[in-house]
């Protein structure tokens, strides 16, 4: 295990070409506007649609994944942003299917799902063309996610700082300038959903805080029909993350009016 960790760390293009490289790129877009704008126009939680071809807890979920068709359907179909994930271990996904959807002309915003421990997959992300950078609460401490906010923010990324339990929103909501907040339902350890955490760590004090603050909640795995939707926009999200149930669909894009 240790060797290969050393093995992926000498891949790394040094952190210098990385920001020479961000100098020329094209600026970022914002992703929390276009949920913002998604959510004003419709009524509905802004969609942050995944493009996701496997899952430890489902193994794979579409044997003729192709990201590009998925991210272009889901566009299609009124997704406002993408979730890419680039994590290969444990979802089969890359940052060559962050780079090919990016190149193939979305106009959606993208979020890089990707477990980030160190500033370097930050740049990395953002080199490779993602608008937005996942941060968990469970396995960052708070200077990690202070700091990092504070790259990103530099950079003209959002961040969507994720949260599972009432110790992690709390953490959260200490810190300065966080604009995004995902809740959810999965528990990372056992894969155990529930869409009722969302309504619970939004609700009473907790929830006017987050009102007092501008902050916008995603509420994110185990949605699968309308009734799910309506019952964590009913506790207060304004947008969503949602994977399998339409990753899965022959019609990624139709299965986001379903
Ligand atoms: C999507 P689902 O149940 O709709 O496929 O879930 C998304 O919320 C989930 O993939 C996810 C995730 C994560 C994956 C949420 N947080 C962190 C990897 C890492």
């Amino acid at each position: 295990h240790k060797d290969t960790e050393v093995a992926r760390l000498r891949e790394r293009r040094p952190l210098l070409a990385l920001k020479k490289e961000l100098e020329n790129a094209p600026p970022p877009r914002d992703f929390i506007g276009a949920l913002r704008e998604a959510n004003l126009r419709t009524g509905l939680p802004g969609l942050i649609a995944e493009v996701k071809k496997a899952s430890p807890s489902r193994g794979i979920l579409r044997e003729d994944f192709n990201p590009v068709e998925i991210a272009q359907s889901y566009e299609g179909g009124g997704a406002a942003c993408l979730s890419v994930l680039t994590d290969e271990k444990f979802f089969k996904g890359s940052f060559e299917n962050l780079e090919l959807i990016r190149n193939a002309g979305v106009k959606c915003p993208l979020l890089c799902k990707e477990f980030v421990v160190d500033a370097w997959q930050i740049y990395n992300a953002r080199a490779k063309g993602a608008d937005a950078i996942l941060l968990i609460a469970a396995v960052l401490p708070d200077l990690d996610i202070k700091y990092m906010t504070k790259i990103c923010k530099i950079l003209g990324l959002a961040t969507l700082v994720e949260v599972h339990n009432e110790r992690e929103i709390d953490r959260v909501l200490e810190i300065e300038g966080i604009e995004l907040i995902g809740i959810n339902n999965r528990n990372l350890e056992t894969f155990e959903v529930d869409i009722g955490i969302t309504k619970r760590l939004i609700e009473g004090e907790r929830g006017q805080r987050i009102r007092d603050k501008g902050i916008m909640v995603v509420g994110e795995s185990g949605l699968f029909t309308p009734d799910d939707i309506a019952f964590v926009q009913e506790a207060g999200v304004r947008a969503v993350l949602v994977g399998e149930s339409i990753v899965k669909q022959s019609d990624p894009g139709k299965g986001i009016a379903g």
